[in-house]
């Protein structure tokens, strides 16, 4: 079932989390204000019944507060992933053992790469980005694993933007939050879709969680139509972790 959840792990940011991996030009992020922001996220989850597991901050791992890459969970298993940047190899390994707490953990292989972010749960299925993150190699050890729990997958080439959850969402099991470039695509053709405007594209990255969606600031445009569609709305400022390409997905890791 998509966006019920009992768990959600996150890591706080470090104050070198501006030298992390991003496309984003402009200001640099400020460190006092993406703590702030972090703080907002995790009370926000724990008011949606949400038990959070802080970690501390990852030395040497600028980008280890987007801990969604890490992993993806479900029911009966973890399956720890192998990050597609370099630069980011060797956080999962201190994922793990968190995840070892709740799960029996699986993990991708080399010279299979996968990041979380390119994983989306709808219903018992999962979507499973193939992008300059994730190989084809690692989508396929990845749904070998899930399908072995039950679960069914196929992978979709990503198009524009970092991770496939940088333009879809689940809002339920029946319905996907799309940026413009994905409405037409085969591979959605079975869920009904609500499309972001063309300048809102990263409202996309909306988390659905216990039946509130979490919605980044900024967005009139998808507000109004996630607000005609009666969900119930928190909307997040993330104005930091943009900068850094993460979004509201990025900071968790739910089960
Ligand atoms: C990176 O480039 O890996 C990070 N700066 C951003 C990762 C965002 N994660 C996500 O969308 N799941």
């Amino acid at each position: 079932m998509s966006g019920e959840f009992k768990t959600a792990i996150v890591r706080r940011p470090g104050p070198d989390f501006g030298t992390g991996l991003t496309t984003a030009t402009g200001e640099p992020p400020d460190f006092e204000k993406a703590l702030e922001q972090h703080r907002a996220y995790i009370e926000a989850l724990a008011r949606l019944g949400v038990d959070v597991v802080e970690l501390d901050a990852l030395s040497r791992f600028p980008d280890a507060y987007f801990v969604e890459d890490t992993a993806v969970v479900c029911e009966t298993v973890a399956v720890v992933t192998r990050p597609g940047a370099e630069e980011r190899r060797g956080e999962e390994e201190s994922i793990e053992p968190v995840l070892a707490r709740f799960r029996p953990i699986e993990r991708i292989g080399s010279p299979g790469t996968v990041d979380g972010g390119d994983v989306l749960e709808v219903g018992d299925h999962f979507l499973i980005g193939v992008s300059d993150r994730t190989n084809e190699e690692g989508a396929g050890q990845l749904g070998e694993i899930l399908s072995r729990h039950g679960k069914t997958w196929s992978a979709m080439a990503v198009g524009s933007g970092l991770h496939l959850k940088s333009s879809l969402a689940a809002l339920d099991d029946e319905t996907l939050l799309v940026t413009p470039e994905y409405v037409n695509r085969q591979e959605l053709k079975a869920w009904e879709k609500v499309v972001v405007e063309t300048g809102e594209e990263y409202a996309a990255n909306t988390l659905a969680v216990n039946g509130t969606l979490l919605v980044p600031a900024g967005y009139p445009g998808v507000l109004r139509k996630l607000e005609a569609r009666g969900f119930p709305l928190v909307v997040l400022d993330v104005s930091e972790a943009r900068r850094m390409d993460g979004g509201l997905s990025c900071m968790s890791l739910r089960f």
